[in-house]
């Protein structure tokens, strides 16, 4: 399968993330979308081109206007305002305060960010418009008639709502190409997102609609980040009703149990009968991955990627997570040759 890549990303280096009441350089680096480059390489996956530029259009569809707007600035008001460590959100909108961005940097980080972890820095920007038009430049393949592409994007998106950043996202990669595909003609588009963590952001922009469906695997929300959403009650609303699926499973989930919420998802998106089927791909489901509890072997992902071959649609990957970074390379390209396998 071909693989949509850019160097790009390289721009998106924060040298600080909040952990543990720390700041520790970053889990989410540049050096995870060089380890997976080197292995689609080595194991010759197939080619690889750079993405085109499609411009802020496409974000636009599913982001607020304003929300980008602030995403673009943020660092060079920050720097502005004579602040000279990365910009971190220390403060929000809480209960019973007014939902209004003030003039303020230091206040509009607090009302764009859902979580403190992910500090902005110079670059960030740059970085996260580069790895949307991954996304999209793979869509664009997918909608020329490409079988499955690979979209390596870095930095990742789920977590990315209309108007919120946070979990190491800024714009919503994989809601972004999905929209796009809507706007090209697609009728239906199914989202699976694999990552250990749920796809807040994803289940948020199309929570109300039946064009897309939304499923996730993940760990339960009462015990992991995003910690305030991901819960089984959530099957979405008005017209989207049904059309979302949230299976959240417990600390130290094996793979014979992940497998059998796979299979169940698996059945639903066939149901569904999407024109096709993006996967939202982090690989920090892995056993050894640093800030996760699921239990999935190396070799296990080879197998998913096979069963979600099964469904025999046109399917576009698009990178999320995934923080063990010496198997982040086996791991990712795992899924992509079981999927080429069937
Ligand atoms: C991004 B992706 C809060 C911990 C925050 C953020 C994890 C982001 C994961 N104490 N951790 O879904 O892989
Ligand atoms: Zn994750």
């Amino acid at each position: 399968m071909r693989t949509v890549y850019s160097e790009r990303h390289k721009l998106r280096d924060a040298q600080t993330e909040l952990y543990g009441g720390q700041l520790v350089y970053p889990f989410e680096r540049p050096s995870r979308a060089e380890l997976i480059i080197d292995r689609v390489r080595t194991q010759r996956l197939g080619e690889v081109v750079a993405p085109d530029d499609f411009g802020l259009e496409p974000v636009l569809r599913v982001h607020d206007r304003d929300f980008v707007k602030f995403l673009e600035t943020a660092w060079d008001e920050w720097s502005a305002a004579g602040f000279e460590g990365e910009a971190i959100a220390t403060c929000w909108p809480a209960r019973r305060m007014v939902q209004k961005p003030p003039n303020h940097i230091d206040g509009k980080l607090g009302y764009y960010a859902l979580a403190a972890e992910t500090s902005i820095s110079p670059g960030t920007w740059e970085a996260a418009i580069a790895s949307k038009d991954v996304a999209v430049t793979g869509a664009k393949f997918i909608q020329d008639g490409a079988g499955c592409v690979f979209a390596l994007c870095r930095p990742p998106g789920h977590h990315a709502t209309s108007d919120l950043f946070g979990g190491y996202c800024f714009l919503n990669n994989a809601g972004i190409a999905a929209q796009w595909l809507l706007d090209q003609g697609a009728g239906r588009i199914a989202i699976l997102d694999v990552d250990f963590h749920h796809g807040n952001g994803t289940q948020d922009l199309f929570y109300d609609r039946d064009d897309v469906l939304f499923v996730s695997l993940h760990g339960m929300p009462e015990e992991t980040f995003p910690y305030f959403l991901g819960y089984a009650n959530e099957t979405g609303a008005g017209a989207g009703e049904g059309y979302n699926v949230n299976y959240p499973m417990p600390p130290n989930t094996p793979f014979d149990i992940w497998r059998e919420a796979l299979v169940v998802a698996l059945e639903r998106i066939h149901s569904y009968g999407p024109d096709a089927v993006i996967v939202s791909l982090g690989v920090d489901t892995f056993e050894l991955d640093p800030i996760s509890f699921f239990k999935l072997t190396s070799d296990d992902f080879t197998t998913f990627g096979a069963m979600i071959a099964g469904l025999g649609r046109q399917t576009l990957f698009v990178m999320e997570g995934g923080y063990a970074i010496d198997e982040v390379g086996i791991n990712t390209v795992n899924v992509l040759v079981g999927f080429e396998s069937i």
